[in-house]
């Protein structure tokens, strides 16, 4: 039974004894992630009254614009980290590449590896609309003492220790599981202290919330198509209602309180989708299987896809166990759209 108005910090410790030859090293990682989010989150909130917004003049490894707040979240995330030697390696979509993070008296001790989308949907930031930071944390495979290498990064999704997610949108909520559950907890700005406030996550089994972006429907494979159609036709609970923020944090989280699918499949314009497995599929993913949802590419577990470079791009169906398992069906109709 949760302690009532616990605070994520005394979660975290609580949560240590999942652990038992737990260092402390990832309470303590949780922990400057914890940190980071309530920095980020002050700028977020007032970024239309600072010189933050807009783009920061540069693109990213995708080619996207880099808006001003994407790369400062990126900096503020790695700067609580680094300063902390408690990982010895960073992945973000803000980097071309990973960075090596050498520890004390360049050991290159620490266990764990982090990969991070800083600021998910920042397109939206602009605009006013929520945005998100995802995470997810690995233990390092390559010997403890050697500088990190891609091999630490490039592991199944099956590997994570922990996954979560940073929503700022009408109040903050920072949610993620250590595979034992999704918790989620809201943050009091006027404390600056995160409490427990959605024990235990789970995704209702089925639900009526369909979230993808329509304007590509011409662009989809047919198997998608045909479950748009479904979605739309007029029988039992449905036709379904459409929700699409474009942001994937915000649509995932309303989706597993209140059922639903988010899919960003592949298209004529995405042949190999849009997400990244490694920083937003894998850590989705994971958070979607611990509150009893699903997570596939249209064919397969995410978590199983076997990772081949650090940006890769993988198509997405996650939500209600019943609502994938609906769209999977149509998707299997057509089988020479697995390989992406
Ligand atoms: P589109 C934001 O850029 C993002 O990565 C997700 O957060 C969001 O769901 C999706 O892309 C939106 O992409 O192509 O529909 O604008």
């Amino acid at each position: 039974m949760q302690k009532t108005h616990m605070t994520l910090g005394e979660f975290i410790i609580d949560n240590q004894k999942h652990f038992k030859y737990s260092s402390g090293e990832l309470s303590r990682l949780l922990n400057s992630i914890r940190l980071a989010a309530k920095i980020v989150n002050h700028d977020v909130n007032k970024a239309g009254l600072v010189d933050i917004l807009g783009e920061a003049g540069d693109t990213n490894i995708q080619g996207e614009d880099q808006q001003k707040l994407d790369v400062y979240a990126n900096d503020v995330f790695k700067s609580a980290l680094i300063n902390r030697e408690i990982v010895c390696g960073i992945a973000s979509e803000e980097e071309d590449d990973f960075v090596t993070i050498e520890g004390k008296e360049n050991s290159h001790t620490n266990k764990y590896v982090l990969l991070i989308d800083p600021l998910d949907g920042s397109s939206n930031i602009d605009v006013n609309v929520s945005v998100g930071t995802i995470f997810s944390i690995y233990r390092r495979v390559t010997p403890s003492g050697t500088p990190v290498q891609s091999e630490d990064f490039l592991q199944k999704g099956n590997e994570q220790v922990a996954a979560g997610y940073i929503i700022y949108g009408t109040s903050t909520m920072l949610v993620y599981t250590t595979g034992h559950g999704v918790n989620g907890f809201t943050l009091n700005p006027a404390l600056g202290v995160f409490y427990l406030s959605h024990p235990n996550m789970e995704f209702p089994e089925d639900g009526a919330i369909y979230s993808i972006n329509e304007g590509n429907y011409v662009h989809f494979p047919q198997g998608v198509k045909d479950y748009i159609k479904y979605c739309q036709e007029e029988s039992e609970n449905r036709p379904y209602t459409s929700r699409y923020i474009g942001s994937l944090v915000s649509d995932f989280h309303r989706n597993m309180i209140k059922g639903g699918i988010y899919m960003y499949p592949t298209s004529a314009k995405a042949p190999k989708g849009k997400l990244r497995l490694l920083y937003e599929c894998n850590p989705i993913a994971f958070l979607a299987e611990q509150a009893k949802g699903k997570a596939t590419d249209g064919y397969k577990r995410i978590m199983d896809i076997d990772p081949t470079e650090l940006h890769q791009r993988v198509p997405i169906f996650c939500g209600s166990t019943k609502m994938v398992a609906k769209a999977e069906s149509f998707m299997a109709k057509y089988p020479e759209d697995k390989d992406y």
